[in-house]
């Protein structure tokens, strides 16, 4: 899929001329080093209901064309005077899936330097652990993930020690970053897990879960996760399972489930992370995109998502809020 080029021919803004397409939000790229990377790593190994993840970062990027580069948050256009690049895709390299994740890791690893934002677009969630490995030399955390937090949208704990035998399944991702050992684990949206994964987040200090059903339909509920959001301290990985939100506005994820998050609740959960005065995101990932036939609305969702972070990251940068050395 290629972007709507009519479409952007119409429109009276400056990308018109220079739309580059196979770029996320066609912006051309510049020299020197970016602000922020937009890295796709179209993987798909374990998805066990849906396929088509591998196509998933390709038709987000096309989507992106369709985005707005104007959000008030920043007050102009993007890349408002910064260098946004996309990065060549992840070659897909290796036999096995643990061959698959460490290539991974090594691909996301050059960017996390602490100069560049790195905004990842996966792939099935799978990837989470290899994204987690990736960080281990970030200025942040210096080897020491004790500093870091997840922060997880997903309508799945992702908490399985293992999914018919395999525990690098996505169904396993937040339980192999876990055994890292992350500072904390912050999950919202969930609406299907087992009783084992039922089990850990009751148990595990570590894990701090608000549930879709207690959660969404409660204002005050809801208020309460913006605050633990606002109450982190340290970095952050923000990592967006699209299926955390509503099945309706991410129809063709692998696994879309009801009564999710709508899309504004995770507009104001990326605000929440990034504004929290005592953190830093220093990345983030939306994963499980799959291309939607019928309308680009699953893409389109996923590309609105990435955008909210890169606009966050920019107004953190501008606010020169950023605490992390170098950035
Ligand atoms: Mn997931």
């Amino acid at each position: 899929m290629t972007p709507n080029s009519q479409y952007h021919k119409d429109l009276p803004r400056f990308v018109a001329e220079e739309f580059v397409e196979g770029n996320f939000l066609g912006l051309p790229s510049k020299d020197g080093e970016p602000a922020i990377v937009v890295l796709q790593v179209p993987y798909e190994l374990t998805t066990s209901y849906g396929q088509g993840t591998a196509q998933g970062p390709a038709a987000c990027v096309a989507a992106s064309g369709q985005v707005e580069l104007f959000d008030p948050i920043i007050g102009e256009d993007l890349p408002a005077g910064y260098n946004i690049y996309t990065a060549p895709e992840w070659s897909g390299e290796g036999n096995t899936l643990q061959q698959q994740l460490a290539s991974i890791s090594k691909y996301l690893s050059e960017w996390n330097n602490g100069s560049s934002f790195p905004v990842i677009l996966g792939g099935e969630h799978g990837i989470l652990p290899a994204v987690i490995d990736s960080l281990c030399d970030h200025p942040a955390l210096e080897g020491d993930y004790s500093k870091l937090n997840i922060v997880q949208i997903d309508a799945h704990a992702d908490l399985r020690e293992e999914l018919d035998g395999e525990p690098f399944s996505h169904a396993c991702a937040a339980a192999r970053a876990m055994d890292y050992g992350l500072k904390h684990l912050y999950q919202v949206g969930i609406r299907a897990f087992s009783k084992q994964e039922y089990e850990r987040i009751i148990s595990d200090d570590k894990i701090t879960t608000f549930f879709a059903s207690d959660t969404l339909e409660s204002d005050t509920k809801w208020q309460q996760w913006l605050e633990t959001l606002n109450n982190i301290e340290g970095p952050i990985h923000l990592t967006i399972d699209i299926d955390g939100l509503d099945g309706s506005i991410v129809p063709a994820t692998g696994t879309p489930v009801p009564g999710g998050l709508s899309f504004w609740q995770a507009v104001e959960t990326i605000q929440a992370v990034f504004t929290a005065p005592k953190a830093t995101v220093i990345s983030m990932d939306v994963n499980e995109i799959v291309p939607q036939q019928d309308t680009p609305l699953t893409q389109f969702t996923a590309a609105m998502l990435a955008t909210k972070g890169i606009i966050h990251h920019i107004n953190v940068r501008k606010s020169q809020r950023n605490r992390v050395k170098n950035l």
